[in-house]
């Protein structure tokens, strides 16, 4: 004997008339029940009848579940929580609306969702327990889809969000030239002529592009206009020269080199002019990220064999340790009103990504779940968010990008085996390497059916 009742919140819940309330006097309760059709009302323990909202035996949630993110052939696991009044234990099963994601139930509390193709959809989750009674949980789901823009790695978006620089190997070439795209019409243009070529950054005014060539051990920093012309080797020297971040009124360019046998963190006008070493120290002094303000230039470097984050003025005064933890801390990013630092672990090494304040203090809070492998985080414009490039437990071992909320809520993998995200100046659109060359992810999709 069962029924169902449609509760005011849109879940279903069926109650069965268990044989082990029927004991007693409730057995006639139960007949009674039965005839007058409320068999749906289980049973208090001698016996009446429960008003028809006041079911204890029915499997609760402990509240809802937040919108869940899951790239397209990956998965994520989420925790749902329902408690059943009497203790009994509670299967689960799930299911979606549509066929964007697959839903199903990994344990007794987890579910696993795996992405099929993109779209949103809605998982609902049944919760049952041992006498029949059950409860539903439902939440939206979001498979990002990944649009491929082009045959290329090293996307950056130009400060005016037209244009996309990158890397991209010419025909017959073993290696790289520095290509442009136009996000908004469409066409792909040749800017240098050179091989070997990778790594655009856009002058913050967009006019000009700086670019890392060469051979690892010996690269040198080139500039080139943004059509192209006055291709220029800056560094000019045996050693690598690397890593070029531009000052925010695009006068000087901060950079990496080894020219002196061990990295040092230079600065230079934007015509290669005037390289002076910042840091002069016999350890390594590495990845430079200019102050929005202008003013002061984040890097780090292995004062212990291990790497932490320091800051100094943009002229090399003021040099200041801002972690000192065992494992190593690197490529530190300004927020973009200069208040915070987010840092990742080094290159080829896992760890979360962390944030704390850029004067030092307060203790840096850990913003990630799940490693983040790579060349650290990336601001979104507005500060609000932040792209990485993530391993996560639920895809190992395949790299992700991933985004995660400043505050550290809302972690989501956007897309599989991709890497070096770039935020579009708007910050509704995120691009990176993919598999197939570069790709491009909407935000602004999200929630869109
Ligand atoms: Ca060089
Ligand atoms: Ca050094
Ligand atoms: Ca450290």
């Amino acid at each position: 004997m069962r029924a169902s009742k449609r509760l005011a919140n849109g879940t279903i819940r069926r109650f069965l008339c268990a044989p082990k309330f029927v004991q007693g006097p409730s057995a006639l309760a139960v007949l009674l029940a039965a005839v007058s059709g409320a068999c749906g009302n289980p049973l208090t323990p001698d016996g009446n009848l429960l008003p028809p909202d006041a079911h204890p035996l029915a499997p609760t949630s402990c509240g809802p579940v937040p919108e869940q993110t899951v790239p397209v052939g990956g998965s994520v696991s989420v925790r749902v929580c329902f408690s059943d009044e009497n203790g009994d234990p509670v299967s689960l099963s799930a299911s979606s609306s549509r066929g964007a994601v697959a839903a199903f139930v990994a344990d007794d509390s987890t579910v696993t969702l795996k992405g099929v193709y993109p779209g949103t959809t809605t998982v609902t989750v049944m919760a049952r327990d041992p006498g029949g009674l059950s409860g539903t949980v439902s939440f939206s789901v979001w498979v990002p889809r990944v649009v491929p823009l082009a045959d290329g790695y090293n996307p950056a978006w130009s400060p005016d969000g037209s244009r996309i620089a990158f890397m991209s190997r010419p025909p017959g070439a073993d290696d790289g030239s520095i290509f442009v795209m136009n996000v908004d019409r469409g066409g792909v243009t040749r800017l240098t002529n050179s091989i070997g070529d990778q790594y655009p950054v856009w002058s913050p005014d967009g006019s000009r592009i700086a670019f890392m060539s060469g051979q690892r051990d010996s690269s040198d920093i080139y500039l080139v206009n943004a059509d192209g012309s006055g291709a220029t080797n800056l560094t000019d020297n045996p050693g690598f020269d690397g890593r070029p971040a531009w000052s925010p009124d695009g006068s000087r360019i901060a950079f990496m080199s080894q020219r002196d046998g061990n990295y040092e963190i230079y600065v230079m006008n934007a015509d290669g002019s005037g390289a002076t070493n910042l840091t002069n120290n016999p350890g390594n002094e590495m990845n430079p990220a200019w102050s929005p303000a202008g003013a002061r230039i984040a890097y780090n470097a292995f004062p212990a064999g291990n790497s932490d984050i320091y800051v100094m003025n943009a002229d090399g005064s003021g040099v200041t340790r801002l972690t000192s933890h065992p494992r190593s801390e690197a490529y530190p990013a300004w927020s973009p009103d200069g208040k915070r630092l987010a840092f990742g672990p080094l290159a080829d090494t896992y760890g979360d990504i962390y944030a704390m304040n850029a004067d030092g203090s307060g203790a840096s809070s850990r913003l990630t779940k799940d490693f983040a492998q790579g060349f650290g985080p990336v601001w979104s414009p507005d500060g609000a968010r932040i792209a990485f490039r993530s391993l996560r437990r639920n895809d190992y071992p395949r790299l992700s990008v991933s985004v995660v909320n400043a505050d550290g809520s809302g972690e989501a993998s956007l897309a599989l085996g991709a890497n070096g995200p770039t935020w579009s100046p708007d910050g509704q659109k995120i691009v990176f390497d993919c598999n197939s060359g570069i790709c491009l992810v909407d935000l602004s999709e999200r929630g869109h059916r």
